[in-house]
């Protein structure tokens, strides 16, 4: 079973996280959540990142918000891939998350999902872990099955609507 880590900066980002720790779960990623902090509890997020890969973990998915370093503070303590999850958490809409996170310097990727990109993350995640675990490609192929099939069922749903109306 492929395993990732799902780290926020605090209880505060769960909402986001929820769908991405559920969809990991549902496909049989284990999934090892953690609450760190890159300020309010920096060593213990340096220590988890530096033994991350001894311990199993494939790939990392970091959300915080505001002044949004944690992702990149945990990347250049692994070389692990890191997925990064810009919270909407202040005053600034999100873009001050963002733009902590996806503007890094040259030598320290991390992997920038889009504000609040929860679900983004762990379909990305699976797609990279896909690589190693084939079987993700046929749960990544269903859910774009069912996407379609969702999509097609809306559009029949604003035709009945405006036909209705
Ligand atoms: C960041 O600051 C966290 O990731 C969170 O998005 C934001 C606010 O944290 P709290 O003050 O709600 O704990 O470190």
């Amino acid at each position: 079973m492929p395993k990732v880590s799902v780290i926020m900066g605090s209880q505060s980002d769960l909402p986001v996280l929820e769908m991405c720790i559920k969809t990991l779960e549902k496909w049989d990623v284990e999934v090892d959540v953690q609450v760190l902090s890159a300020h309010r509890t920096p060593d213990l997020a340096a220590a988890y990142a530096r033994s991350a890969r001894d311990n199993g973990v494939e790939l990392l998915i970091a959300a915080a918000g505001k002044a949004a370093h944690l992702a990149g503070v945990l990347a250049s303590m692994t070389t692990l891939p890191v997925i990064g999850v810009p919270i909407k958490s202040s005053t600034m809409d999100g873009l001050d998350s963002l733009l902590s996170m996806v503007q890094m310097p040259n030598g320290i990727p991390v992997g920038t999902m889009a504000i609040n990109g929860g679900e983004n993350a762990a379909l990305f995640a699976a797609q990279v872990l896909s690589l190693k675990h084939p079987y993700l490609v046929e749960r990544l192929e269903e859910h774009r099955v069912k996407m379609q099939a969702d999509v097609l069922a809306s559009g029949e749903a604003v035709r009945q609507k405006l036909g209705a109306e």
